[in-house]
């Protein structure tokens, strides 16, 4: 059965569907400019994390009042535009996303938290940077249509990557997505995507806002550390279970729909002989799965 549309335009559902990406011009300069300015007027308590993270989510401040504030803000602005574009949503949570000018803030591949049934629904960021976005300072890039290659479980606290084994070959298959000041990038969670380390001279700042569609169940799936059955609980979460939800611990009160065994051993080499030929040959030097569950956690870590 397809899944529900969530673009007003065609041709972006279209190119979602297909990519698992998709870029345009969404926001005035008007607007990404009190982004910006709001991220400016809190710098500091986001930058608290800053030294011993190079890439960082106000999520990960541990500042509940930072958290809050910065999620209605960046809700406010982005709303003023999301009707025109999406249909039949329901927006999750906001965040900023802070690459400071180090080449340790470079993201490796991965895919991000699944938040729904995947096999009927997609979920999504959209994402916007305050400043125009390249190789050099910070910008995303994307492996075309790896959304479609496998049904993942992405789980919490434990997140064994079903893509660990072939991160060197994955970094053969992006493609580069640079903005201007204005676009948005839609992001299909299931994508795998990396960004570049910002190698420029100033911080790189980018607001992220989660929507998935409007009849889907908002899901967590849970894997405790170190469990060796693999057995992975399934939440239905209303949106304060989601907002109170602490890494490393069951939700509170969500509902505990089922319980199932999954297979997370790796995807090997083979898998991918049928694949396209490498677009781009740049390799990442952050691929350390530690850093890429860190930053996976983060988009979760409320209050
Ligand atoms: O902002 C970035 O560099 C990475 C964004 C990302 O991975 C995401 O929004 O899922």
């Amino acid at each position: 059965m397809p899944k529900p549309a969530i673009f007003k335009d065609e041709e972006l559902q279209r190119k979602f569907d297909e990519d698992g990406f998709v870029s345009f011009s969404m926001f005035s300069a008007e607007q990404v400019q009190r982004i910006h300015a709001f991220y400016l007027r809190t710098q500091v308590a986001h930058e608290t994390i800053a030294e011993s993270k190079k890439f960082h989510a106000t999520n990960e401040t541990n500042n509940a009042d930072l958290i809050g504030e910065s999620d209605q803000f960046i809700k406010s602005v982005f709303m003023e535009e999301v009707d025109k574009h999406f249909t039949d949503y329901q927006v999750i949570a906001a965040n900023y996303l802070v690459k400071q000018p180090h080449l340790e803030s470079e993201l490796g591949p991965h895919q991000d938290l699944r938040f729904v049934d995947e096999e009927q629904f997609y979920s999504l960021n959209i994402w916007m940077a305050t400043t125009n976005t390249t190789k050099e300072n910070g910008s995303l890039r994307f492996i075309r249509g790896s959304h479609l290659w496998a049904d993942t479980i992405r789980t919490l606290p434990s997140y064994p990557w079903k893509y660990r084994e072939v991160i060197t070959y994955l970094n053969n298959l992006f493609t580069d997505v640079e903005t201007k000041i204005g676009d948005c990038v839609v992001i299909n969670h299931a994508c795998i995507h990396s960004s570049y380390p910002n190698l420029s001279s100033t911080v790189r700042v980018a607001a992220i806002m989660a929507i998935i569609p409007k009849t889907a169940e908002i899901k967590h799936y849970f894997l405790p550390e170190g469990n060796p059955e693999n057995e992975v609980e399934e939440y239905n979460m209303t949106l304060s279970d989601f907002i109170e939800l602490k890494v490393g611990h069951r939700p509170q009160h969500a509902q505990l729909i089922r319980t199932f065994k999954y297979d997370f051993s790796p995807i090997e080499h083979n898998c991918f002989q049928q694949l396209s030929q490498p677009l781009n040959n740049r390799v990442s030097t952050i691929t350390t799965y530690a850093h890429i569950k860190q930053k996976i956690s983060a988009f979760l870590r409320f209050a």
